[in-house]
């Protein structure tokens, strides 16, 4: 894991519209040319860190990179779920994102329901992973010093 933490930054866009908000558990999805640019050697699976949408706040994330093997994607995607209630939805700003840890590879599941708790488990050990001084560091990071010229949205 030698490219950790890695840090990104890109638009929000439209996911697979799976009803993954419905589950209790949204992802925002980053765009192809974002997934693209990851290092070649950061391995597809399931990682922790800290995520800000805009200038917002700073707060734990769970991220899934790959081919989600439950549904057979052909696409490899990059989605976070983020730690927080948020009040609307924020497709088209900008999400930054430090991957800080990896927690498992990708895994296929004989029913929804255990892809869902196996998710509800990775969040549970993101929370207590970040809670250690070497995590909690980054969430101070000038990465998420945002300047406002990149949070405008391209207008
Ligand atoms: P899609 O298939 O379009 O990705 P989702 O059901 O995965 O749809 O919902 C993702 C969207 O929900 C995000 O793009 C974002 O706008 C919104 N959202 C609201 N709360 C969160 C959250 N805590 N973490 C991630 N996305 C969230
Ligand atoms: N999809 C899979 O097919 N296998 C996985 O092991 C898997 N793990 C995930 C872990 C986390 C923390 C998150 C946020 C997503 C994961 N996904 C996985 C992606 C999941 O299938 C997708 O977000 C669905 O839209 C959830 O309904
Ligand atoms: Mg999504």
């Amino acid at each position: 894991m030698r490219h950790l933490p890695y840090f990104c930054r890109g638009q929000v866009v439209r996911g697979f519209g799976r009803g993954s908000k419905q589950l209790g558990i949204p992802t925002a999805n980053f765009p192809e040319q974002v997934v693209d640019n990851l290092p070649a050697d950061v391995s597809t699976g399931i990682y922790y860190g800290w995520a800000s949408v805009g200038s917002g706040d700073v707060h734990k994330m769970v991220v899934s990179i790959g081919w989600n093997p439950y549904y057979k994607n052909t696409k490899k995607s990059m989605e976070t779920h983020i730690m927080h209630t948020f009040k609307e939805d924020f497709y088209g700003e900008i999400l930054s994102v430090a991957i800080v840890g990896y927690l498992r590879p990708e895994k296929n599941f004989d029913s929804l329901e255990s892809l869902i708790s196996a998710i509800h488990g990775d969040i549970e050990e993101a929370k207590k992973r970040l809670d250690l001084p070497e995590h909690l560091k980054l969430k101070e990071d000038n990465f998420f010093r945002v300047p406002k010229s990149k949070i405008m949205n391209g207008h």
